[in-house]
């Protein structure tokens, strides 16, 4: 066969997707195949995800699959959020449902890491940014809360790696996603077993390590059949999305660029051959996470479009039809800079009434009295407020590093939002590019590629992207308005109380 066919999973917080790359010579086609809601479950006060349900849709995906491109495939990969995992019990069963990183469990969580370990020395080992999210968090609730998974639990599996190891029965965790779980040792490129012993975490739930673009084992013969396949490699992409979307990143070598990646997360983030782990890396917060071809991608989590997508549903009630494209032609019909918000307030993690969290950020440092139900003022705030924020981490990018960025390449769901874009580009006051949406996806599916002997390098990579997408480009506008409205959100960010 001429044309190369992979299959990507790409699981996010609002939505799966399905997506076919055929990759003939030097260019990529994308075709979504099959999409479907994730999102989180509560019951009883705890926050989970619908693995199991999750599961039959991506079944339902690959027979997609075989009705519209028969039966022959030349790989499967899953990607999804990184953070959250599944246990499983001696047996190989998994144990309960997983917690969605937004429970409410893992509050509380940082003062037993500081008085156990300290902080510090969290940071140093690991190289990964604190957020009360990450992995060894909900770990650390698990203990305090004597969790009774938790004895029981034999491996741990990232979400990405366990849906790998229903469709081929292989216990594996691929190690851009073990990277940002705050369990593992960028330097030493292992489990930190110190951080397990440390914290009261049974570290026999380690699971073997294996890379992007390692074959993980031919989907289950009895799946194969069950959809109408004929025998498929599982081939690992970056199980942690961002890194599987910084791979397709349209960057040329040395431009001097730094990438957004934006979804339900903003991840902001420079590609590094090596982690600096610093005392300035630490005081700023930033993660070194594992990326694949081993690199580092030196970033920062930015609360992102997250915040949108909670106040649409508050919205919705009232006017069930609100898409985002209205949202954002509302937003710009707004007037500018009426008042900023800090997108990573703690506010916002798990807000009840986002358009409320915003309204009352206003009020509380004194800016403006918002209507939480006038959907054009409150987006455009969130919209810029983003826009600043991104630079203010940009900035502390550049400074940890002593680099000089002088292109932002956006990707993701995120990049299609071209009032942010315009946003970001006047606020950065440089370049920004836009595209390809469906990096996350691209990325999945050039590192299936990789390991089946088509690719060696990200440079090669890029260059069939750049050849295969189109990629928009934004300029800055109104400088001086956006100087001095960043002056203003950094005043507002660093001294709210
Ligand atoms: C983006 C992402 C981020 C991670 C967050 C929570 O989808 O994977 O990289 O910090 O979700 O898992």
């Amino acid at each position: 066969r001429e044309t190369r066919r992979f299959l990507a999973f790409d699981l996010g917080a609002e939505s799966g997707r399905a997506v076919v790359g055929s990759i003939k010579e030097d260019r990529l086609a994308l075709t979504e195949i099959y999409r479907f809601p994730t999102g989180g479950t509560k019951i009883n006060n705890h926050l989970y995800w619908d693995v199991l349900g999750f599961y039959s849709q991506l079944l339902a995906g690959l027979k997609k699959y075989v009705s519209e491109y028969g039966s022959d495939l030349d790989g499967i990969g899953v990607d999804a959020w990184g953070v959250d995992f599944g246990l499983l019990d001696k047996r190989g069963n998994l144990l309960g449902n997983p917690y969605h990183y937004r429970d409410a469990k893992n509050e509380g969580t940082m003062a037993i890491i500081d008085k156990k370990l300290g902080l510090r020395e969290l940071y140093n080992l690991t190289g990964i940014q604190l957020l009360q999210i990450n992995t060894v968090n909900q770990l650390v609730a698990m203990v305090r809360d004597e969790d009774p998974l938790l004895p029981a639990a034999e491996n741990i599996l990232f979400i990405g790696d366990l849906f790998h190891y229903f469709f081929t029965g292989v216990k594996a965790v691929e190690h851009t996603v073990a990277s940002i779980s705050q369990l593992y040792n960028t330097v030493t490129d292992d489990w930190e077993k110190k951080v397990f012993a440390a914290l009261g975490i049974p570290s026999k739930i380690t699971t073997r390590l294996i890379r992007a673009g390692d074959v993980i084992g031919p989907l289950k013969g009895e799946l194969a059949e069950e959809v109408g396949l004929n025998e498929v490699p599982v081939i690992a992409p970056a199980v942690h999305d961002t890194a599987s979307a910084a791979v397709a990143v349209p960057a040329v070598e040395d431009e001097g660029w730094a990438f957004l990646n934006s979804g339900t997360w903003s991840i902001v983030g420079l590609e590094l051959d090596s982690p600096v782990i610093n005392d300035r890396s630490y005081e700023m917060n930033i993660s070194n996470s594992g990326g694949a071809f081993n690199r580092i991608l030196y970033l920062k989590n930015v609360m992102g479009l997250w915040i949108i997508q909670c106040c649409k549903r508050i919205w919705n009630k009232k006017h069930p039809s609100l898409s985002y494209q209205e949202i954002a032609s509302l937003a710009q019909g707004a007037a500018p800079f009426v008042a900023f918000i800090d997108p990573d307030d703690p506010a916002f993690l798990n807000p009840v009434d986002a358009t409320a969290a915003v309204a009352a950020y206003c009020c509380r440092t004194g800016q403006a009295e918002v209507d939480k139900d006038d959907i054009g003022t409150i987006s455009r705030i969130v919209f810029e407020s983003l826009a600043l924020k991104y630079r203010y981490v940009l900035e502390r990018l550049m400074e940890a590093t002593g680099s000089k960025v002088k292109v932002l390449h956006i990707t993701g769901g995120g990049s299609n939002n071209e009032l942010l874009n315009e946003f970001t580009a006047s606020a950065l006051g440089i370049k920004v590019t836009a595209g390809p949406v469906e990096a996350t996806a691209i990325g999945n599916i050039m590192l299936q590629a990789t390991g089946a002997g088509l690719y060696r390098s990200l440079p090669e990579i890029r260059r069939i992207i750049r050849n295969s997408f189109e990629i928009k480009e934004y300029l800055p506008e109104e400088r001086e308005v956006w100087e001095k409205a960043y002056e203003r959100f950094v005043r507002i960010i660093e001294e709210k109380g």
